[in-house]
């Protein structure tokens, strides 16, 4: 029996038997002989088919099979599901791969419909409506080649210092960031909330002494924005340790992060980034260029561009401007925007000590996009008890949480990343949709 081998394996095997699995790509159906164009998960390969179009009166042995094949390859589907046996050649005059596969005999296992509902050029809506065949092109799937990669160095990095893993639930009694963001859902006799982040339970993990924690998982917001960078739910790459001194602890810690990812991007997936998107990955050097957001604007204004808000947060062409600022001056990707005004921070943040108007936090931006915010808890209950009242939360709501500063808690901090705007601003994507398994948002909730 010959077994199914992986295209991309087909280049190391002898001369001979084999079979191979995939989905049909083109079919050119010449009268004498036929090419399809084989791939699998793996790459592409040409196998080849002598046709017979018609039993003659001295027919040989087989040559009804031979027949059977040719009508079959000649009413392929594109995107038909087949397995094929035949004879594996090495020729270097084959295009793809300087191998070709002569057809014995070939099994539809799932015959597709002949029209393919989306191309090339469909919108992006169009494409999401069929993403299981948007996924199909070798781009789609080295987008998830490369975030598995991705997230194994970061959880490498996680592992090898000691962090332990969490899984926060997702549903809450109450919310975590802004209350205009929250999913409501009916829970039996009363209301639960969709966690917009992993926020009080990472923090939980300090006062429970676990020192160092990660979680990677679904963040939901209900925020009904169309931008190329908000989704109703994202993956969110958590952590929080113990210990910090101020911010720039978790500053230093988001980038060892970052290194280590990028490093394993390029090393992997170099070549193939380059080949598919056009883009050299720069492993970014530390530390990273850090601005004091106050600072920041006044850069951005220096050139020229007012933001619009002066107590507010960089709108996106002042966070394009910063970042073409950075690259000039540091050459940089990455830039940290320090010390955001408390009145535009959560309540859950510490201020300067010798500034309350100011807080122990950040944001970080890449290639002009935020992907990143960090800070310095408050740990102080009183103080923490204050400024949740302060931003109009009700610390009867928040009472949990606020036990975890009763009983002893060390001083932490931490960051939440939202991982498909990494993936989009590394591989130079107009947005987090191409990046995004199955997108969602305040419109889309298919497939
Ligand atoms: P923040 O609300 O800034 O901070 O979120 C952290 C990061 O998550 C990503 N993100 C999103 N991605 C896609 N669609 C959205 N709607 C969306 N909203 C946020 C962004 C953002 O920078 N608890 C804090 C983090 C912390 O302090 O640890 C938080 O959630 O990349």
């Amino acid at each position: 029996m010959t077994s199914r081998v992986l295209v991309k394996n087909l280049a190391a095997l002898p001369d001979g038997p084999v079979s191979v699995s995939g989905w049909v790509e083109t079919v050119r159906d010449q009268k004498k002989v036929q090419f399809v164009i084989l791939r699998d998960e793996s790459g592409a390969v040409q196998l080849v088919n002598p046709a017979l179009r018609e039993l003659g009166e001295e027919s040989a042995e087989g040559d009804a099979a031979r027949l059977e094949t040719t009508e079959a390859i000649s009413a392929l589907a594109h995107g038909s599901f087949i397995t094929v046996t035949g004879e594996l050649k090495h020729d270097e005059r084959v295009k793809l791969g300087g191998i070709e596969i002569k057809i014995a005999g070939l099994d539809v296992v799932a015959a597709a419909n002949p029209e393919t509902p989306i191309a090339a050029d469909s919108s992006p809506d169009k494409r999401m409506d069929w993403r299981f065949l948007d996924l199909r092109q070798p781009k789609q799937s080295l987008v998830f080649r490369i975030q598995t990669t991705f997230l194994h160095a970061l959880r490498s990095y996680w592992v090898d210092n000691d962090f332990i893993e969490i899984q926060t639930p997702k549903l809450m009694a109450s919310a975590s960031e802004s209350r205009a963001e929250l999913f409501e859902v009916d829970y039996f006799e009363g209301k639960a909330y969709l966690a917009q982040s992993p926020q009080f339970f990472k923090q939980m993990a300090q006062p429970a002494g676990f020192g160092k924690v990660f979680e990677v998982g679904p963040a939901f917001r209900a925020d009904p924005s169309f931008t190329s960078r908000h989704a109703t739910e994202f993956t969110s790459v958590d952590t929080e340790i113990s210990w910090v001194d101020s911010h720039e602890d978790v500053m230093k810690l988001h980038e060892e992060l970052l290194v280590a990812g990028f490093t394993a991007v390029k090393e992997k997936h170099g070549d193939e980034i380059r080949e598919h998107f056009g883009v050299e990955v720069t492993v970014p050097t530390t530390p990273f260029p850090r601005i004091p957001l106050a600072e920041a604007k006044e850069i951005v204004a220096s050139r020229g561009y007012v933001v619009p808000r002066a107590d507010a947060d960089m709108d996106p062409e002042g966070e394009r401007q910063i970042a073409a600022y950075v690259a000039e001056e540091f050459g940089h990707e990455f830039v940290f925007l320090t010390d955001y005004a408390s009145s535009i921070r959560p309540f859950y943040h510490k201020r300067h000590d010798a500034d309350a108007g100011l807080t122990n936090s950040y944001d970080l931006l890449f290639n002009g996009v935020e992907i990143s915010t960090g800070a310095q808890r408050e740990h102080r209950v009183e103080v923490l008890e204050e400024q949740a009242r302060e931003k109009g939360m009700d610390p009867e709501e928040l009472g949990f949480y606020l036990d975890f500063f009763r009983y002893g808690v060390p001083p932490h901090g931490g960051f939440g990343m939202g991982l498909a705007r990494v993936l989009m601003l590394l591989l130079h994507e107009s947005s987090i949709r191409e990046v995004t398994y199955l997108f969602r948002g305040p419109t889309r909730l298919l497939p």
